[in-house]
C-alpha cells in the first residue's frame, strides 16, 4: 500500500519537524488516528492530475461477468470503453480513416453484413489486429480525434455458433505480446450465477449459453446438463488463462475484479498504480462512492 506509506512519512516529517520533543508512544497513537481520516473516504489516496494519459484496459472475461457495470464506470471516467459491440463512433472512425480491414470477419465462412464486412463486433477487430501482428493502440492512434477513445475493451468473446471467438483465450499469447502495456483484468462473478445468467440470455440472433456450449463441445441435453458443463469449462478456462498469465516473463499483472463486491478503487491502483488518476477518474470514484453500478443495467438483449 504505497500511499499509506506515502501519507506515514509526510506525517512523520510532520510531526518531528514540528513538535521534535514528542514521545514515540504519543506519535504511534497519533499516527493511527490519522490513517483512519486517510482511509476515508477510500479512494483519498488518488491525487488528480490533468497530465496523466488513459492507459489501455484489457478485460479477459466472458460475458454475464459484470461487463455492463464496468463499461458504464469508465465511460464516465472518459476511457471511452468498447464493450462488445463496437457502435458507431469506432466504426465511423475506422471508415473515416482507411481501416475498414479491421472490420473484415476473419472467420472463414463467417457470416458477413450486406456490406461485406463482419457484424460490428470487437471481436473482429482484436482477431484483425492480431492476424495484422498490430496493437489495439491503433484505434487510438487513427487520428488526433481518437487520440484518448476507445482505451477499454470490457467484453472480447462472442458466440454465433458456427462462430467461436474467443481470442483472449485462443490467441492470449500474441493479445499480450501485441499490447505489453495494457492492464490486464478478468470480471469475475459466482459461478452458478454466472452461467445461469449465460444460459438466459436466449434472445435472438444470439444465445449465448447454447452457442457456447456448442462451441466448447458440450452437451445441449438440457438446461441442467448445460448448466453443469458449462461451469466447468468456464472454471477450467478461467484457472487455464489466470496460469498463463502468471507464466509470462517478464510476468504479466492480471486483476480479477468481483464488480459486485469490490471497490472502483481496486481497479484504479491496479490501473495507476502512482496513485495519479485523469481528474474525471478521481470525480467519477467520488460520485459513485467507491462502488460500480449495482443494478443489472443490462437489461436489453445484445442483438
Ligand atoms: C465475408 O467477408 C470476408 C471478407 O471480409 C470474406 O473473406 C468471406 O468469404 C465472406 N464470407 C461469406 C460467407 O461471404
Ligand atoms: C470442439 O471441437 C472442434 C472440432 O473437433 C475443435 O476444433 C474445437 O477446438 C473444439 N473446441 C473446444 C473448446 O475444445
Ligand atoms: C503531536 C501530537 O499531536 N500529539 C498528541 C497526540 O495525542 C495525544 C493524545 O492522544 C496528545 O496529548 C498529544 O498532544
Amino acid at each position: 500500500m504505497k500511499w499509506r506509506a506515502r501519507s506515514l512519512a509526510v506525517f512523520l516529517v510532520a510531526v518531528f519537524s514540528v513538535v521534535s520533543e514528542v514521545a514515540r508512544a504519543d506519535v504511534v497513537t497519533n499516527l493511527s488516528v490519522l490513517q483512519a481520516v486517510t482511509r476515508d473516504p477510500p479512494e483519498a489516496g488518488f491525487v488528480a492530475d490533468a497530465s496523466v494519459k488513459y492507459p489501455m484496459i484489457i478485460n479477459l472475461a466472458f460475458g454475464k461477468s459484470g461487463t455492463t457495470s464496468l463499461t458504464e464506470t469508465l465511460k464516465k471516467m472518459g476511457f471511452n470503453p468498447v464493450h462488445w459491440y463496437i457502435g458507431f463512433e469506432l466504426t465511423d472512425a475506422l471508415t473515416q480513416f482507411g481501416r475498414m480491414d479491421l472490420l473484415e470477419n476473419p472467420f472463414p465462412n463467417g457470416r458477413n453484413n450486406s456490406q461485406g464486412y463482419a457484424h460490428g463486433r470487437i471481436v473482429d477487430v482484436v482477431l484483425n489486429t492480431i492476424k495484422n501482428g498490430e496493437s489495439l493502440e491503433v484505434l487510438s492512434a487513427l487520428d488526433s480525434s481518437t487520440e484518448n477513445k476507445f482505451r477499454a475493451f470490457t467484453e472480447i468473446p462472442m458466440w454465433e455458433w458456427p462462430e467461436c471467438k474467443y481470442p483472449q483465450i485462443t490467441h492470449l499469447d500474441e493479445l499480450v505480446r501485441l499490447n505489453p502495456n495494457a492492464k490486464y483484468i478478468l470480471t469475475v462473478r459466482e459461478i452458478h450465477s454466472h452461467v445461469h445468467s449465460m444460459i438466459e440470455w436466449r434472445h435472438k440472433p444470439r444465445d449465448m449459453g447454447g452457442d457456447m456450449a456448442r462451441c466448447a463441445n458440450l452437451s445441449l441435453e438440457n438446461d441442467q446438463i448445460m448448466q453443469l458443463e458449462l461451469e466447468k469449462w468456464v472454471t477450467d478456462t478461467n484457472n487455464q488463462l489466470k496460469k498463463r498469465m502468471s507464466a509470462f516473463r517478464p510476468p504479466v499483472p492480471l486483476l480479477e475484479l468481483e464488480v459486485s463486491e469490490d471497490p472502483i478503487s481496486k481497479l484504479m491502483w491496479h490501473v495507476f498504480p502512482d496513485g495519479r488518476v485523469p481528474p474525471q477518474v478521481e470525480y467519477e470514484m467520488k460520485r459513485r462512492n467507491d462502488r460500480f453500478p449495482r443494478t443489472n443495467v443490462n437489461q436489453k438483449a445484445h442483438v
